[in-house]
């Protein structure tokens, strides 16, 4: 396809493409920016190189991103919550040479074996005279992101433009358009529940209103003031919109809620339905380049609880064992260099998500769980293999077991249950968690034990020790 930024200029050049506290750009004026900054980019980086990008939901964030896209760069998308050693281990994974990070973004992260530029010094660089590609082929990989799995090491999901094309599609189909389609992005770029609204943006014409800082009283305040017709959001966003109380109506052009990352409590949903919030509950992961199952409209009502139907390019099939499986041409090529985990998540074409769920007659999709122990905090996922293998550094841990327990304000959070030589601190543990990991994985509470509930082979039970109070004392 013709390079999609191109496109779009040449398509709506006069149309608003994004809107930030401080600017407001038409799509000229932003292939004019983008322009510019893929001149000082390509000073330091290679057309078709992977790079690096830790960048806030700021203007320039977008901008870079846009840039490296039209250096047909591969952009490894850095979580700005992780600490610098998750981070080294993405650097390293994809043998990156260079970062490009929104000033800020690595203090107090010392990375190696790669260069960093901040866009402070991008900025101050001479500009070299670069051809933007002329192409967005289907099968390049644009975007890389990693997501953590039951392998101790998170896994880069490979998305190609075709990935991103299609799933902007379904969901433009379930959803529709509308010319003057405006949508609040405040979820993270760096995961695909932002990413998507920007790659959605180039492809249907809209306008992108792009926030840095969840606050749910100031995302109100704009839903209410500013013609805003659509917002992403994670339960724990819905959650904070809804306690903030906002009993004034939003804005006229508001259309929906698209809801998705993790499990919604069906009260709060009740709830929105008696507001008559349009909430649209979907479900997707980074592997399927955002949703693929989705609500519609004329179903929310009746249809509380479920996720809803495929989305138009996607089929689905439940397994023998529960597990959901997918094909559909937004679904990930593969994890990058690795071919056992890709032969084990792939057969016969189909996508094993490893969750859980169940289609009612109609066709409806109700997810029940996952196979593994994955914990959603805050629409961030969370394994414990990989905070246990972190504790197994020190060497006075015997045994650690991290198991999720219900939290009201981020779904699920990780606790820890553990057995040490000798005194250790609770403060010491997590502090040393605060270092070596992102802050959101940090167990929030840890229990000390003298045993784990085992199953008859030996096994501990995680989920038996995280529903039973008595593993709780101390
Ligand atoms: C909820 C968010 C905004 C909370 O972050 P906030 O308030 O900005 O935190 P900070 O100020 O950075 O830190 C304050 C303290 O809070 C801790 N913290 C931050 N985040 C979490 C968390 N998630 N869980 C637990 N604790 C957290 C910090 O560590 C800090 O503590 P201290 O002081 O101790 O350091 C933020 O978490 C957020 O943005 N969450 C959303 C992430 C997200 O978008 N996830 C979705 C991923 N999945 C997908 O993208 C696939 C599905 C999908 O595509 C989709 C999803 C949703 C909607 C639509 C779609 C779609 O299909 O398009
Ligand atoms: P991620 O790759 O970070 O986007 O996480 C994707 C995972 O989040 C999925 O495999 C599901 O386990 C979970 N998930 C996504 N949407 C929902 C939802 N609506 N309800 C429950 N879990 C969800
Ligand atoms: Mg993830
Ligand atoms: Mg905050």
């Amino acid at each position: 396809m013709e390079n999609w930024l191109e496109k779009r200029i040449a398509l709506s050049p006069d149309k608003t493409a994004i809107v930030t506290k401080e600017d407001s750009l038409t799509y000229r004026e932003l292939g004019k920016r983008v322009e510019i900054w893929m001149r000082h980019l390509a000073t330091v980086i290679e057309k078709d190189s992977f790079v690096g990008v830790l960048v806030n939901n700021s203007l320039m964030g977008y901008i870079t991103i846009l840039a490296l896209q039209q250096l047909n760069c591969t952009l490894v998308m850095l979580n700005k919550r992780l600490s610098a050693d998750e981070l080294q281990f993405q650097i390293n994974d994809t043998n990156l040479k260079v970062v490009i990070y929104e000033d800020g973004l690595l203090k107090n992260k010392r990375l190696t074996m790669v260069n960093c530029f901040s866009f402070t010094a991008i900025e101050n660089l001479a500009v070299t005279p670069v051809a933007a590609v002329a192409d967005f082929k289907d099968e390049h990989v644009t975007t890389l992101m990693y997501t953590s799995g039951t392998t101790r090491k998170p896994k880069g999901v490979c998305q190609t433009f075709r990935n991103h094309f299609y799933s902007a599609v379904g969901s433009a189909f379930n959803l529709g358009l509308s010319t003057d389609d405006n949508w609040l992005c405040v979820v993270p770029l760096f995961h695909i529940s932002g990413f998507s609204i920007m790659m959605r943006a180039l492809l249907y014409g809209m306008t992108v209103t792009l926030v840095n800082q969840f606050d749910a009283k100031a995302v109100n305040k704009i839903l209410v003031e500013n013609k805003i017709s659509a917002i992403s959001v994670v339960p724990t966003m819905l959650q904070q919109l809804i306690i903030n109380q906002n009993l004034q109506k939003y804005n006229p052009k508001f259309r929906f809620f698209l809801l998705g990352g993790g499990p919604i409590d069906l009260h709060l949903l009740e709830i929105c339905q008696k507001r008559n919030w349009p909430v649209i509950q979907s479900y997707g992961m980074t592997e399927t380049a955002s949703q693929v199952v989705a609500l519609n409209f004329e179903d929310a009502q009746q249809k509380i609880g479920s996720v809803g139907k495929t989305l138009f390019p996607v089929a689905l099939k439940i397994a023998t064992d529960g597990e959901i499986l997918l094909n559909a041409p937004n679904i990930t090529p593969g994890y990058y260099q690795l071919p056992l985990q890709n032969k084990t998540s792939f057969e016969n074409g189909w996508f094993k998500t490893g969750d859980i769920g169940y289609l009612d007659k109609e066709g409806f999709l109700y997810l029940r769980g996952r196979k593994g122990d994955m914990i959603i905090s805050g629409g961030e996922n969370i394994f414990p293999d990989e905070i246990e293998a972190v504790y197994y550094n020190l060497k006075d841990i015997v045994q650690i077991v991290v198991a999720g327990v219900p939290d009201s304000k981020w779904g699920s959070v990780p606790v820890a249950f553990i057995q040490t030589k000798g005194m250790m601190s609770k403060s010491f543990l997590r502090d040393y968690g605060y270092q070596h990991l992102a802050h959101f994985k940090v167990p929030h509470r840890f229990y000390l034990v003298s045993d784990y509930p085992r199953t008859a082979s030996g096994k501990i039970k995680r989920q038996y020790l995280s529903q039973h109070k008595q593993y709780f004392s101390n």
